[in-house]
C-alpha cells in the first residue's frame, strides 16, 4: 500500500521539525520510498507573521487508511501540536501532518476524507507533490499533479 503524505510547520524550528517527523513516520508508518525538497511558503487560508515550510513524501504502509490516520494524530501529539484546525479556521502549528493520497482509493468518511479535499487548491501540496511523483493521477479529478499544478498556477497568474 502506498501513500502519500503533506508536512507542514510554521512555528519553531521548522526544518527540525520536518526532520523529526520523518523519522517517526519512518519508523511506525513505513518505508519512506520518496520525500520533496523543504519549500518556504506564504500561509495559505489564514493570517499569520509565521511562514510555512511544507514537503510531501511517499511511504509504502502495512497500515490501511484511518491506521495511518491516527499514526499521524499520534505522532503530531507527540511532537506537541496542541489546537487543531476546525471548520476551516487554522492555527500556527508545530507539525501538521495530512494524508493527501492512498493508493488510487477513495475515503469518504466523517473523520477521514482520501483524496486530501483541498490539495489541488493549494500550491504548497501541489509544488512538492510535482518533484516526488509529477505523473501521479489524482483518482477523482483524474488529472496527474502535474496538470493540477498548471491549473492552479494559471489561476494565480489571473
Ligand atoms: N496548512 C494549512 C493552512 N495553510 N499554508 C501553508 N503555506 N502551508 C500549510 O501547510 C498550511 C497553510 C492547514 O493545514
Ligand atoms: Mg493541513
Ligand atoms: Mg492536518
Amino acid at each position: 500500500m502506498q501513500v502519500y503524505l503533506s508536512l507542514g510547520t510554521n512555528l519553531g524550528n521548522k526544518e527540525t521539525n520536518l526532520r523529526l517527523a520523518i523519522l517517526h513516520i519512518g519508523k511506525r508508518i513505513g518505508r519512506i520510498t520518496a520525500l520533496s525538497a523543504f519549500y518556504a511558503t506564504e500561509p495559505w487560508g489564514f493570517q499569520s507573521d509565521h511562514t510555512f515550510l511544507n514537503a510531501a513524501l511517499a511511504v509504502r504502509t502495512r497500515f490501511l487508511p484511518v491506521e495511518v490516520l491516527y499514526l499521524t494524530q499520534s505522532i503530531e501529539y507527540q511532537m506537541g501540536r496542541m489546537r487543531k484546525s476546525a471548520n476551516g479556521t487554522y492555527h500556527d502549528r508545530i507539525i501538521d501532518i495530512d494524508l493527501l493520497f492512498y493508493n488510487d482509493w477513495i475515503v469518504d468518511i466523517p473523520e477521514l476524507k482520501i483524496p486530501h479535499p483541498l490539495m489541488h487548491e493549494r500550491l504548497f501540496v501541489l509544488e512538492p507533490m510535482v518533484e516526488i511523483a509529477p505523473e501521479f493521477v489524482h483518482p477523482v479529478l483524474n488529472k496527474t499533479m502535474r496538470e493540477l499544478m498548471q491549473e492552479l498556477s494559471h489561476l494565480h497568474a489571473i
